[in-house]
């Protein structure tokens, strides 16, 4: 099932919630900061075992502090207009995070709207992307994918992308 809702990602109680890092996997503001603050810093101590990470993958490491069992870090492309291979690289956040998830066996999972805060991704373009891409990849081993959107603009988007896709379902 495919949902999208507005709320805190770091309330959300869920096999995995993904994060979206920068290349260092050590913090920083947005959800990533969130993230960090809600999960304690045995979370940070992990991260710094894990070597970073690049943009356009992803890396898993358990809760914490948090009601989710793990989070799955992944490292968006930072917006620069559009030609430096943003949109593959976003695309490549969301299949490489349902991949590792699903790796670990993991059934539900949450995503926050990547790249579009600090890194300056169009919300709508970016959403295009997030919804495509999860519902290209294998959803029948998921039992839960949510968007979770920070504001109702950015839920909008993604319903919008949502029902656009029904439709061509439903002709
Ligand atoms: N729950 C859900 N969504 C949230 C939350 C939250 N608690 N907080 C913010 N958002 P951003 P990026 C939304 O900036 O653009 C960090 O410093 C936010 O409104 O968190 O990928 C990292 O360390 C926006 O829609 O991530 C990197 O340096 C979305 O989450 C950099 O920011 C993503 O915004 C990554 O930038």
């Amino acid at each position: 099932m495919l949902e999208v809702i507005v709320g805190d990602i770091t309330s959300l109680a869920i096999d995995a919630i993904v994060n979206a890092a920068n290349p260092s996997l050590l913090g920083g503001g947005g959800v990533d900061g969130a993230i960090h603050r809600a999960a304690g810093p045995g979370l940070l101590a992990e991260c710094r075992k894990l070597s970073g990470c690049a943009t356009g993958e992803a890396k898993i490491t358990s809760g914490y502090g948090l009601p989710a069992r793990y989070i799955i870090h992944t490292v968006g492309p930072v917006w620069q207009g559009g030609t430096s291979g943003e949109d593959d690289l976003l695309a490549s956040c969301y299949r490489r995070s349902l991949e590792i998830a699903r790796d670990h066996q993991l059934r539900a999972i949450a995503f926050p709207a990547i790249s579009t805060g600090v890194y300056g991704f169009p919300a709508a373009r970016a959403a295009a992307i997030a919804v495509k891409t999860v519902t290209a990849a294998r959803r029948e081993d998921f039992e839960q994918i949510i968007f979770c959107c920070f504001s109702e603009n950015s839920a909008a988007h993604h319903r919008r992308e949502l029902s656009a896709l029904h439709e061509n379902d439903h002709p």
